[in-house]
């Protein structure tokens, strides 16, 4: 295996790339020089960005073993990486517990916990055998503090969390960094819309009054400031929020 040859040229798999923050992600960093690898389920959505930003297009589902297994060895093949952004992931439902729904709780637990651990497994030999290697993950603010109507999400984003402490503890001896970001209310096309099953309306509402809730872009910025820096620089833990939102119970709001 051959990871990035040059030290100069950064290389990246970014996950949930199709958009939200992944996309913004890739988009930052591809305008910062690196060579991107964008993943994502949608593979239309994929070519847009690549055809705007050079970024390498895979599609891969990140829950699926075998879809993990091919793209390692299409990113393997293609010169490798020095730093996996896992963002994929997402919300889904807000019921209360008591009305939970199996299916919100699987693809929550699968897409956020189950499809961070299986990519980076896969990665782990190539980000070591790389010397420089980087993990971030993007967790969330209701990975600290859980809500109601948020069980599910909560549960995930703490378990992701709790993951990427162990996993920095477990690989600084081979000089990995694990940087993680913790966003708060952040107004992207498709969280909340898919948080609300396609309720269009309720997801609006997330935001309203909201002056200026976080941008995708305002992530992707802050992803990039992080992994640019000097590798023995590790931001482990990022909490970034708007300032209208001075704790998870307490958004102010102009309007209602
Ligand atoms: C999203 C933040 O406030 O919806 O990860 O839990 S919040």
């Amino acid at each position: 295996m051959s990871p990035t040859n040059s030290r100069t040229q950064h290389a990246a798999v970014v996950t949930g790339a199709s958009s939200g923050i992944g996309q913004a992600t890739a988009r930052a960093l591809s305008q910062a020089g690196w060579k991107v690898f964008a993943v994502a389920r949608r593979a239309d959505r994929l070519q847009e960005l690549a055809d705007e930003t050079g970024a390498i297009p895979i599609t891969a589902d990140v829950t699926d073993d075998a879809q993990v297994a091919a793209l390692l060895a299409t990113v393997e093949a293609a010169g490798g990486i020095d730093t996996l952004i896992n963002v994929a992931g997402g919300a889904r439902g807000t019921s209360y517990l008591a009305e939970a729904k199996n299916e919100d709780w699987d693809f929550m637990l699968q897409a956020n916990v189950m499809g961070t651990m299986k990519t980076t497994r896969a990665f782990l030999p190539m980000l070591r055998a790389h010397g420089e290697g980087t993990v971030l993950n993007l967790t969330s603010t209701a990975g600290l503090v859980s809500y109601e109507g948020g069980a599910g999400y909560n549960a995930a984003k703490a378990a992701q969390r709790a993951l990427t402490q162990a996993l920095r503890l477990e690989e600084v001896t081979n000089n990995l960094r694990v940087i993680e970001v913790l966003p708060g209310l952040v107004h992207t096309e498709e969280f909340a819309l898919r948080r609300t099953g396609g309720n269009a309306e309720a997801a609006e509402a997330v935001y309203s009054g909201v002056e200026k809730p976080l941008t995708a872009s305002d992530i992707a910025d802050i992803i990039s400031y992080a992994v640019n820096l000097p590798h023995h620089i590790n931001l482990d833990e990022i909490v970034v929020r708007p300032v209208a939102q001075a704790a998870a119970h307490k958004l102010v709001r102009t309007q209602d």
